[in-house]
């Protein structure tokens, strides 16, 4: 079932759900905020303080970062826009009772091409079912190729940081973003500070550990991932959160960034794949 809902305050999105599960996407963004399977607790961290407001990423969810991760591309604004313009609901449908499909698109408008000056396409797919499947798709229109950097940038729902560890990632190369210092990592990451690191090369699964469950993430069209955590201070100073909201998630994100950009000529198109289940 596809029902189009709104908040008081008339934000919208859209509730799907099937017997497996059930998601809520918002229409700014195209920002799936809630995933969760039939009679289980949620699998994305969605933030209690987060205001549902025009123009403001939603904290929590999955913020799609484009076209630009980070600061990649320094004369966008931080993740780029594409977290806060109104994509529209191109197409949905059931593929079997356990199954749904919802496309959304955005395209370029006069206001996103005064911060970047390019005609596109940009898709997203997302398929419900235990799993919980995003393609971003995206389409060089222009008539000269553009770059793009990209992320799901994933909140994901843990006990307490404390429990948790990341697999897949031991002996990958990574840039400490916060030292800007570059490492190998040495088996599987635990968390007792801020933490904020690139991985790169990155072809295999990875594992988020926690006490009752292990979560899969599965990439395609990527080889890099990011892993965040703000910790104490820094969770102090980020809007949209709880001082102490740093010990409920942890962010796992399927990225194209830093050395993995895109270069895509016109009419080219690449997909962004994140499988989790
Ligand atoms: O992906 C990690 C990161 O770039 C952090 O450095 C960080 O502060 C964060 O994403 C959240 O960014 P935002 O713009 O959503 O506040």
């Amino acid at each position: 079932m596809v029902e189009f809902k709104k908040f008081e305050n008339g934000f919208e999105y859209v509730e799907v759900s099937n017997s497996s599960a059930r998601v809520r996407i918002a229409l700014q963004g195209a920002h799936v905020f809630h995933f969760a399977r039939i009679n289980e607790e949620p699998i994305l961290w969605l933030s209690d303080t987060s205001d549902f407001e025009t123009g403001k990423a939603i904290r929590g969810g999955v913020p799609i970062c484009w076209p630009s991760f980070g600061m990649n591309n320094p004369e966008l604004p931080q993740h780029g826009f594409a977290r806060v313009c109104m994509w529209r609901v191109e197409n949905y449908r059931e593929i079997d009772k356990k199954t749904t499909q919802i496309i959304f698109t955005l395209k370029d408008t006069q206001e996103s091409r005064e911060l970047w000056n390019y005609s596109f396409l940009l898709e997203l797919k997302v398929t419900i079912s235990e799993t919980l499947v995003m393609e971003l798709i995206t389409t060089n229109l222009d008539d000269k190729p553009f770059i793009i950097t990209q992320a799901f940038h994933t909140y994901f729902q843990i006990s307490d940081i404390s429990n948790v560890a990341i697999g897949g990632l031991s002996d990958k190369p990574y840039l400490d973003a916060l030292t800007d210092k570059h490492h190998v990592q040495k088996g599987d990451i635990t968390f007792s500070g801020e933490f904020d690191c690139v991985f790169q090369e990155v072809e295999s699964e990875i594992l988020l550990i926690d006490k009752n469950c292990t979560i899969r993430i599965k990439n395609e069209g990527s080889s890099s991932v990011v892993v965040w955590n703000p910790w104490i201070e820094k969770c102090k100073r980020m809007s949209g959160m709880r001082d102490d909201a740093y010990k409920e998630f942890v962010c796992i994100e399927s990225a194209n960034a830093f050395e993995d950009f895109k270069i895509l000529e016109p009419k080219e198109f690449h997909t962004l794949k994140a499988t989790i289940c």
